[in-house]
């Protein structure tokens, strides 16, 4: 039977962000961040529904945290709101708004349970918004004053910092796609915000160094790309949205240089970068956080939008309540892939999990035996990436709670603990009980 522990010190812990979890996102003086707007207009998310009470964590927080000793969590993954501590994004702090992440990160401590903060996890200010977003040029500027508040209070009891999650859904939800806020479709500003964004991962990054005793990283969704075929059509399809998907930020922030298919793919949409800005976005990072889900084949497309690339579902496969490939061996394979790309920087799984049609039993009971198979086997895979070297510090479930998931609203649930959104009832699901086993045996209970 193959031995699954974990090498000691691995951090096991789950992850959630301020919108979808927190409610209240006016309460104490705070400023509506674009979330907020985007969900009150009519129409953006699943039958109205907005994050105005969510999880109700802003208010419940002790008790989710005594949840998570209880359930033996090691380390919480949250983020923070930059609307709650800057309302007009700069100048002004709200001493109400930051006394939260400062009670917030008091009770991890009392909890013995290590805090990993991200400060931006899409709910830009409104206020931002309203000078022209992630788009402005100066974006990157106001975000590491934000960045420089937020390390000043907490650092202190913060050991590990993200800058930026998931800038790619950022783009491409927020720019391309318009699923998500601020809600628009330009390619062109699409390319602008990319690269804003990668100037304010590092200026944050700088602040960091200026003033930060501990770890900063940058958090990325990546996901494997295979070509549906062996024709070169395919092959180049899936390599152009591999440079999209999964290279498009690492390799400025880690490498300095831009993918070599950003011309091709986004077109006349795309502008050249100076060196003197990619030597500016490529600051020493201390750690990559991936967050891991599915896999894509991809095809040619030649009439689709720039990447000119299109998914092919793979009918042998499961898919989740999200339509996503349930795939495992993919978290080995990126895992590999970034030790490998990008010199076995320290790495940590900061989300992986699946969204299902949970079914309550008459008494409450919730056997999410899926999500339990989910865990182990991507738990397994990340086990054996580790074991062919690559330096994996961690594991953050998504998400402890069931919250609001974006454009789907409160129709898709993620946690590990139910929550009932009538009551704010927590009950633990078998998936709960199931990481707590393999947390308290670092890994054994995953079994062979
Ligand atoms: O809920 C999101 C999270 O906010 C970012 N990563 C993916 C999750 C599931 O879609």
């Amino acid at each position: 039977m193959a031995d699954h522990t974990f090498p000691d010190g691995f951090l096991w812990g789950a992850a959630t962000s301020a919108y979808q979890i927190e409610g209240s996102p006016l309460a104490d003086g705070a400023g509506p961040s674009i979330w907020h707007r985007f969900a009150h207009t009519a129409a953006k998310v699943f039958e109205n529904q907005h994050g105005d009470v969510a999880c109700d964590h802003y208010r419940r927080y002790r008790d989710d945290i005594a949840l998570m000793r209880e359930l033996g969590i090691r380390a919480y993954r949250f983020s923070i709101s930059w609307s709650r501590v800057l309302p007009d994004g700069t100048g002004r702090v709200n001493a109400a708004g930051l006394d939260f992440y400062k009670r917030l990160v008091d009770e991890l401590a009392a909890n013995d349970i290590r805090p990993m903060a991200t400060l931006y996890h899409w709910d830009l200010p409104q206020a931002i918004e309203d000078r022209g977003g992630w788009a402005n040029p100066d974006s990157a500027k106001w975000f590491a004053e934000y960045a420089d508040v937020m390390i000043r209070a907490l650092d202190d009891r913060v050991p590990l910092w993200c800058t930026l999650n998931e800038p790619w859904v950022v783009v491409h939800e927020g720019y391309v796609m318009g699923g998500h806020a601020p809600g628009r479709r330009d390619w062109r500003e699409a390319v602008a915000v990319s690269k804003n964004l990668l100037k304010a991962h590092a200026a944050a990054v700088e602040a960091y160094r200026a003033r930060g005793k501990n770890k900063i990283g940058l958090v990325v969704n990546l996901v494997p790309i295979h070509a549906a075929s062996e024709s070169d059509e395919d092959k180049q399809a899936a390599n152009r949205w591999d440079a999209y998907f999964n290279r498009q930020f690492l390799d400025p922030a880690l490498l300095g240089k831009q993918p070599s298919e950003m011309a091709d793919l986004y077109g006349e949409a795309w502008s050249d970068w100076t060196a003197e800005e990619l030597a500016q976005v490529s600051q020493p990072i201390d750690f990559v956080g991936i967050n891991y889900y599915l896999r894509l084949v991809a095809a040619d497309d030649p009439s689709g939008g720039p990447p000119r690339a299109k998914a092919v579902r793979q009918p042998q496969s499961e898919y989740t309540a999200m339509d996503w490939e349930v795939y495992p061996a993919g978290l080995t394979e990126i895992l590999k892939w970034v030790a490998s790309r990008y010199g076995n920087v320290p790495l940590y799984i900061t989300e992986n999990g699946v969204a299902l049609d949970d079914v309550v039993a008459p008494k409450g009971v919730l056997d999410d035996t899926r999500r339990v198979q989910y865990m182990n086997s991507h738990l397994k895979a990340a086990r054996e990436a580790i074991g062919t070297g690559v330096d994996l510090r961690g594991y953050f479930v998504w998400s402890l709670l069931d919250n609001f998931e974006w454009q789907s609203g409160f129709s898709k649930r993620f946690g590990i603990v139910r929550v009932d959104f009538e009551t704010q009832q927590r009950v633990p699901k078998a998936s709960a009980r199931f990481y707590t086993d393999v947390i308290r045996t670092n890994g054994g209970a995953l079994g062979g």
